[in-house]
């Protein structure tokens, strides 16, 4: 038994030992191609990565320096291979300082999921032949010098879900095929030089959940198209050249968290239920344009809220006082339109604002309104920075309870018609950078406290009757 075992075991070693001798002498004999790809990967994604190194100039951190054929291209610095396939799906050379043009070459790395080539130096054209990249799920190309126009054939990449193409310079018009991006939920084109309008197309993008196009110089109206996105919750078109009414549907879009149509020409009206058909809102930034008539009281129904800029527009009425449900208002932005008439009750809804206790920024300048400043701002938010008053016809008495606003770094009430001195309490508010009083009727002496202000850096109190000059500590 034992010798007859010693034997198998034996002869199981021979043969092992001749396989052996055979997959040596095997490898040892030149390669096809089929396994020379085991061994250095798929030639065209290798010949694509090289002519993509070759075309770009400046690598100051020498990033690109581990391209090279000691190690296979899958370990190459920002590439990443499919297990199976062992081909490129990801090149990610984000913020590595890269000076250069995109070679036409990358357009062969078919298995590409992912093209990540923000924040560089690269300049030049984007290359057509991205458009070949029909896996490609995610391209961003934002802050380089990129310029010409957006390809066309990028509408070819169906598969493309996020396309962050913004602050480039890019110029013409958004290539309406574009349209044809089904499953896109992000497209990102801001601060570039395109022109033209938004393409109707785009309402075909049924994906779409963030569209970002500021910044650029694009001009007409909104598309009735876009009524069909349904998932949209971003909405950023300002500043461009936009005009025309918003179409009511956009105000009838429930998905919408954020609308910035800051600085165009949008003119109308806001719909008295908008906080109803829109109760998601986070943001809602329309300044710079032509909006007239009253603002809602049903703005503050959406009670997400937090950054609601309705300046420089020619809005006009009270100021509803429902502002004051909104738990999670940050910035309130009314100035420069042409609200409260001037009626001695159009500063009341100051008064639901203390409740409101994120509040940081309350601009409410250049507008109509009149009246005293009630004692109730005392009880503002600690978190509140910022109070601009200035351009109004405010009377009466600074109200000496600013003192438990205790985080305040600015406070602007000039041109209004304040009266009596100023509260020597204000030297209290340690924070205060910027103090402006200057033409109101003010009088009496300038308190010794205000010595005690010493982060401020502009202080004026100019065009009063005051008497008395500024505390040396701070005068110059
Ligand atoms: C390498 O990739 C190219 C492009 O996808 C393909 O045409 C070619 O057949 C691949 N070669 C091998 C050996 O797999
Ligand atoms: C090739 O890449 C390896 C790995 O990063 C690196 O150590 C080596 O210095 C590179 N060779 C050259 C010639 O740059
Ligand atoms: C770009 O990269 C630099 C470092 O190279 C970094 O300081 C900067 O914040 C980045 N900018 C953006 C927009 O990511
Ligand atoms: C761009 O797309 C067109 C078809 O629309 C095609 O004929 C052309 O070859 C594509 N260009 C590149 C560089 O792939
Ligand atoms: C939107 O897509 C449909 C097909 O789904 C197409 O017929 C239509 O032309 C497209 N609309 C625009 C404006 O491109
Ligand atoms: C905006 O468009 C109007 C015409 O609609 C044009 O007169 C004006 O120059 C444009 N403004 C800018 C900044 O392009
Ligand atoms: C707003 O939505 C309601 C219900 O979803 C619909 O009945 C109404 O027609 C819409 N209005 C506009 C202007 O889209
Ligand atoms: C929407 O607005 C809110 C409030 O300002 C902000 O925190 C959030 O980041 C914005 N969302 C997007 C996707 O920009
Ligand atoms: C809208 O808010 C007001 C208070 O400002 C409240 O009375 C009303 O019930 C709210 N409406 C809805 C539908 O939530
Ligand atoms: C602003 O609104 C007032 C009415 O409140 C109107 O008289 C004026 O013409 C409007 N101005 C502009 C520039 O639209
Ligand atoms: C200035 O501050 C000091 C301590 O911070 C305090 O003792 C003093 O009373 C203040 N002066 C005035 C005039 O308020
Ligand atoms: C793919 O890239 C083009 C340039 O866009 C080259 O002309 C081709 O030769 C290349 N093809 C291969 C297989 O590398």
């Amino acid at each position: 038994m034992k010798t007859q075992n010693n034997q198998i075991t034996l002869s199981a070693f021979w043969s092992m030992f001749l396989r052996l001798i055979l997959l040596l002498s095997v490898s040892l004999i030149p390669q096809p191609t089929s396994n020379f790809v085991s061994a250095l990967g798929n030639e065209t994604d290798r010949i694509a990565l090289l002519k993509f190194k070759e075309s770009i100039s400046d690598d100051p951190n020498g990033v690109l320096r581990s391209w090279n054929d000691s190690l296979h291209f899958c370990n190459w610095h920002g590439i990443s291979c499919g297990k199976r396939h062992q081909r490129i799906t990801s090149l990610d050379l984000e913020g590595r300082n890269l000076r250069g043009t995109v070679s036409p070459y990358v357009g062969n790395l078919t298995f590409l999921r992912l093209l990540n080539l923000m924040n560089n130096s690269f300049f030049g054209q984007i290359p057509t032949q991205i458009g070949r990249l029909f896996r490609l799920q995610h391209l961003i190309l934002s802050y380089n010098v990129f310029e010409g126009n957006i390809p066309v054939n990028l509408s070819h990449c169906l598969e493309l879900e996020v396309m962050v193409i913004g602050t480039n310079r890019l110029t013409g018009v958004i290539p309406l095929e574009l349209g044809s991006l089904a499953k896109l939920e992000l497209l990102n084109l801001e601060s570039n030089d395109l022109e033209g309008g938004i393409p109707s197309s785009f309402g075909n993008m049924s994906s779409l959940e963030r569209l970002y196009l500021p910044k650029n110089n694009l001009a007409g109206t909104i598309p009735d198209e876009l009524r069909r996105l349904k998932r949209l919750s971003v909405f950023a078109i300002g500043p461009n050249n936009f005009s025309g009414t918003i179409p009511l549907f956009l105000y009838n879009m429930s998905s919408l968290t954020n609308i910035s149509i800051t600085d165009n020409r949008f003119e109308g009206t806001l719909p008295p239920n908008i906080g109803l058909t829109l109760p998601n809102l986070q943001e809602i930034l329309i300044g710079g344009n032509e909006f007239s008539g009253i603002i809602p009281e049903s703005i503050s129904n959406a009670s997400q809220l937090q950054l609601i800029d309705l300046s420089d527009n020619n809005f006009s009425g009270q100021v509803p006082g429902s502002f004051g449900n909104l738990p999670d208002v940050r910035i309130l932005s009314l100035g420069s339109n042409n609200l409260g008439s001037y009626a001695a009750n159009s500063l009341d809804f100051i008064a639901s604002l203390t409740n409101c206790s994120q509040l940081e920024v309350l601009a409410l300048s250049n507008n109509r309104f009149g009246g005293v400043l009630p004692n109730s701002v005392a009880n503002f938010s600690t978190q509140m920075a910022r109070i601009y008053l200035g351009g109004n016809q405010i009377s009466g008495k600074i109200p000496p309870a600013f003192e438990n606003v205790i985080n305040l770094m600015v406070l602007a009430m000039e041109g209004n018609l304040l009266t009596g001195s100023i509260p020597d309490s204000l030297g209290k508010l340690k924070n205060l950078q910027l103090l402006s009083l200057d033409g109101n009727a003010l009088s009496g002496k300038i308190p010794t406290s205000i010595g005690n202000l010493t982060n401020v850096f502009s202080l004026s109190l100019s065009l009063n009757k005051l008497e008395g000059s500024i505390p040396r500590s701070i005068a110059e």
